[in-house]
């Protein structure tokens, strides 16, 4: 048991950009042949009949909250409305702080031996063995990561033959083509099971990931698409860009435990552009994101780990900072990049397939042949275009889609809680007050 939840933990970790302790590697010396994230939630039928929403969710913690959780979240309390019978089942943390959830005190914890009840509910799920949880016929489930899909649909499928009527679909928010995320394996091929389910609605983060799930024929019979928005707490920095000098300091996107995000590329890269360009001295580089143990670099400074920042934090070095760097094999665009150009920052970033960011920010700066060389060359352009005019990144305006808004935008939640038979009503009175 402990060794399985310490896979847990292992697993979460590298899927959510935390390093493993060396305690979690030794006593993870022995292999699970499992899946383990994909274990079942065991049901039992609740004396409850009610609609009611649920989130699965892989954690609730502060350190896992990155673009992949927040928007999460952002999706889940906008489509929840004014609902007051709701639930969040967090299905890999035994145990939560929950500060990722902005309003956690309004919500109840409760346990899984507990009767069911109405209210806004969290179960921590993480530690899950002989545990069942209590199902509603009209339960409906939000899956936000494949193996939250895997698990959701056996509930659909429980469902369905406890009360031998057809669930509600399975809503399931993809993020990322997640099958890249792994070698051809058990997992590759079972989290691409989870796009051919058949009562699904698919709710898709970008066009250029909807695009690159067409362009390799994966169809969603029923999907939703949005764009990303800069997170709220960040865009309250904006106002004062205009005022703040830029200092000649690169901020690096440096996670060496997500390998969509090049590590090893950015240090080469780094070291490369230290070695060749004569005034890299001149210059501060900050890796932000994951700690590490410190890097020298060979112009004989080192490469500053500032680990994972709060937002404010983050936003106030992007507004004094001139360069920034993130890379990301995938196609999603990530969050950092979009970030950085808001921020006025003169952005290097990759292609990936459809995906090419350039087309959306004239200060985004795509690589297309991703190597150490290519990367420290770009790096020196910028630097010196950088020290001509240290006001040649500053440009607001993204093309294609309205990065900058106030809130993030799901203008599909009426029509997607129609679908799943959901009371507008006070979906509609709170876009009334708003207006
Ligand atoms: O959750 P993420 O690692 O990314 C996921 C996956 O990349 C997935 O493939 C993608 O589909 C999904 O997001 C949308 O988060 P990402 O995009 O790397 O965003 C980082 C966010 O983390 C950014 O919005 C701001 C925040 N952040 C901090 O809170 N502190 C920090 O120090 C930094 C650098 C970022």
């Amino acid at each position: 048991m402990r060794r399985a939840f310490n896979y847990f933990k292992k697993l979460i970790r590298k899927i959510f950009n935390i390093r493993p302790s060396f305690e979690d590697e030794d006593t993870l010396s022995t292999p699970v042949y499992q899946i383990m994230e994909t274990s079942p939630i065991n049901c039992r039928p609740s004396e409850h009949a009610e609609k009611r929403l649920n989130l699965l969710i892989p954690a609730l913690s502060i350190r896992y909250a990155f673009g992949g959780i927040n928007t999460a979240i952002d999706f889940f309390l906008q489509l929840i409305s004014n609902d007051e019978d709701v639930r969040i089942i967090i299905t890999e943390e035994a145990t939560s702080d929950l500060l990722a959830l902005p309003d956690s005190k309004n919500w109840l914890i409760v346990q899984t031996n507990q009767p069911d009840r109405q209210g806004k509910l969290i179960v921590c799920f993480g530690n899950r063995n002989n545990k069942t949880i209590p199902v509603r016929k009209g339960d409906i489930f939000v899956a936000t990561a494949w193996w939250t899909a895997y698990v959701g649909e056996a509930i659909l499928k429980w469902q369905q033959q406890q009360w031998r009527s057809i669930p509600a679909p399975l809503v399931y928010l993809v993020q990322d083509f997640e099958p890249g995320f792994y070698r051809w394996s058990s997992r590759y091929s079972m989290s691409l099971s989870t796009y051919y389910y058949d009562n699904l609605i698919a709710i898709i983060n970008t066009k250029l990931l909807s695009d690159f799930f067409k362009k390799n024929d994966i169809n969603f019979n029923h999907s939703y698409i949005f764009e990303p928005s800069l997170n709220k707490t960040l865009s309250l920095f904006l106002p004062s860009k205009d005022k703040i000098q830029k200092k000649k300091r690169i901020l690096f996107y440096g996670r060496p435990s997500v390998e969509r995000n090049a590590f090893e590329i950015l240090v080469s890269g780094l070291q490369i552009w230290s070695h060749q360009y004569s005034r890299s001295r001149q210059w501060e580089v900050f890796s932000l994101g994951e700690s590490y143990n410190v890097i020298g670099l060979d112009n004989g400074a080192e490469i500053q780990v500032k680990g994972k920042l709060s937002l404010h934090e983050y936003a106030g070095l992007m507004l004094t900072s001139a360069i920034g760097a993130s890379l990301m094999i995938s196609p999603h665009p990530s969050y950092p990049p979009l970030e950085m150009a808001a921020f006025d920052m003169g952005v290097i970033t990759n292609t990936f397939s459809n995906k090419n960011l350039s087309d959306y920010h004239s200060s985004i700066y795509s690589l297309e042949n991703l190597t150490p060389e290519n990367f420290a060359l770009l790096l020196t352009q910028l630097c010196s275009k950088f020290e001509k005019d240290n006001n040649c990144f500053r440009n607001n305006s993204f093309t294609g889609f309205d990065f900058i808004g106030p809130e993030r935008k799901f203008n599909f939640i009426k029509e997607l809680r129609n679908d799943l038979n959901l009371s507008n009503k006070t979906a509609t009175i709170r876009a009334h007050g708003i207006k």
